[in-house]
């Protein structure tokens, strides 16, 4: 419905990108001014984004929201969203697939959409009488609607009933994104995290256009999802963690609920089972997947590279396919990453055999191949995809799998991994790969970073956040936020938009937002927050 009344909370057009003030009127009432939220203020920054001065539309005690009808996905995204709104603005919110709109209200549309905007881009309009989100399929219509929530005011993210108004500034905004890989990682396995923790952070992701969850499910010091064929993987293997803590894993319909879960929000998840190096968890439960026959002790140090799965033993690929396949059988997503990465303990000539042999297996799965970089070291075949974790540049063995059609996930360890301290006396997290701050997180560019590996070669990003330091889940927020949505800006917006100064006061505008949804952020130095958050 039309809020004639609301003052006017845009001061200009905003023209492609251009974040030209977007700023209150001197004329706004100052409870409204509280709350206002421009077009500016959007992350990832959207590919166009214009304003329409004066106008806004309020949503109220009459805000019907119209799903396109006929679309069970589309309803279950108003749906989401009405529940969401519910919390904070305590409005009725009824959701309807009778109407298709935008006379009035919210409506979530699959027709009208520019083609251009693909699968997962939308079309926002905000005129006076309704708030209309376009998009060809329904991740667009998911995409959109997290949009709209950034422009409604922070108090519509609290998890209490608050005053309200609720004004969506006027205009259009057009978005797509830039790379179809838009990914976080969390190490589950050096320290685990329940299934609650896991979709906190999934509700994070979404808020910031992340499609893709990898879940790093094994490691030296832990494996965390239960495999029906080799029980004790789980129940003893899962029963330790770094520093010795009682560790813990996923059922399996524990992962299904995490899956569902992502599912829910657009999100594929990626399971990684890492070999043929950092499997002690594995060799500890199982004293017959040991070269030597003997299980070794449980490992809870952080020390990486000692571990290797036993090559020439023809029972290591009989328990690859079974633990492979159990987790290709719950895992919707078309991949499954064997990680590959520092098998220091493993030769060469072995390593390659290995490799080439568990492509096959995941293959027969019928799953595609995730590898940290260090497989294109194998024989790659072009549907392999690669996510380099380097501190270099140029990568021969990766450029010439790249040369070969292998796309890759950037994940280079000096821009992306969420685990790197911000600064020296940083008290959680590592240094290995540098002190990583905003500025650093966001001055790359994923398409033109690593040699022989342009745009159409690189799948997308990915922000690993690895667990060895980080134990709650104020840890993991605190190493996130605010480089995730710096990554995942990277991600989205197209170069053309990249700018460091604008993207900071976007990044310092989502800070009251944080506080309102209770995320324990670093306050960088480097952003410009908010007074008062
Ligand atoms: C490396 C290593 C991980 C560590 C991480 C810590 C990769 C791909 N392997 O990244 O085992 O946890 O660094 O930053």
């Amino acid at each position: 419905m039309a809020t004639p009344s609301l003052p006017r909370r845009l001061g200009g057009a905003l023209t492609g990108l251009g974040v030209v003030a977007a700023l209150l009127s001197a004329t706004t009432a100052p409870a409204a001014a509280a709350t206002a939220v421009a077009f500016s203020s959007v992350v990832p920054a959207p590919v166009t984004a214009t304003a329409t001065p004066g106008v806004s539309h309020g949503i109220t005690a009459s805000t019907t929201i119209y799903a396109a009808p006929g679309s069970a996905p589309a309803a279950a995204i108003a749906n989401q969203l009405a529940a969401r709104l519910r919390v904070s603005t305590g409005l009725p919110l009824p959701v309807v697939t009778t109407v298709a709109g935008p006379a009035d209200g919210i409506a979530l549309l699959l027709t009208g959409a520019p083609p251009g905007v693909g699968a997962e881009g939308y079309q926002l309009d905000v005129t006076a009488s309704a708030i209309t989100i376009r998009a060809n399929q329904p991740a667009g219509l998911f995409r959109g609607v997290q949009t709209l929530r950034q422009l409604l005011p922070v108090a519509a993210d609290a998890a209490t009933l608050q005053p309200g108004p609720w004004p969506v500034p006027g205009g259009q905004i057009v978005d797509h994104p830039r790379f179809a890989h838009r990914g976080a990682m969390l190490d589950v396995a050096r320290h685990f995290f329940t299934v609650a923790q896991v979709q906190r952070y999934l509700d994070q992701l979404a808020l910031y256009k992340i499609n893709v969850l990898h879940l790093h499910l094994s490691d030296d010091q832990g494996w965390r999802i239960a495999i029906n064929s080799w029980p004790n993987l789980a129940t003893y293997g899962g029963g330790t963690q770094v520093g010795g803590g009682p560790g813990g894993y996923y059922t399996q319909a524990d992962y299904t609920a995490i899956v569902n879960y992502a599912a829910d929000r657009y999100i594929t998840v990626i399971p990684e089972i890492d070999m043929p190096g950092h499997t002690n968890a594995a060799l500890a439960s199982y004293a017959q997947l040991n070269c030597n026959g003997v299980a070794p002790a449980r490992y809870t140090g952080t020390q990486v590279g000692f571990s290797s799965l036993c090559v020439p033993l023809e029972l290591t690929y009989t328990f690859i396919d079974q633990v492979i396949g159990e987790i290709a059988a719950l895992t919707p997503g078309p991949y499954v990453h064997i990680g590959g990465d520092e098998a220091s303990s493993t030769t060469a000539a072995d390593y390659s055999y290995f490799i080439n042999r568990v492509q096959q297996i995941v293959a027969a799965h019928g799953k595609t191949v995730v590898g940290w970089h260090d497989v294109a070291n194998a024989t790659l075949p072009p549907s392999t995809v690669a996510q380099f974790w380097g501190t270099t540049t140029s990568n021969a063995p990766l450029a010439a799998a790249v040369a070969n059609g292998t796309k890759v996930v950037m994940s280079p360890a000096n821009k992306t991994y969420l685990d790197m301290k911000y600064r020296n006396n940083t008290r959680l997290g590592q240094k290995w790969a540098g002190l990583i701050d905003v500025n650093t997180a966001y001055e790359w560019n994923p398409g033109a970073y690593l040699t022989g590996a342009g745009e159409t070669a690189v799948l997308g990003v990915e922000a690993p956040l690895w667990s060895e330091t980080l134990v709650t889940t104020a840890d993991i927020e605190y190493m996130a936020f605010p480089r995730l949505p710096a990554i995942a800006e990277l991600g989205w917006s197209p170069w053309s938009t990249h700018n460091l100064t604008a993207f900071k006061q976007r990044l310092g505008a989502q800070g009251p937002r944080w506080n309102v949804m209770g995320i324990n952020y670093y306050h960088s130095t480097q952003v410009t927050w908010p007074s008062g958050s």
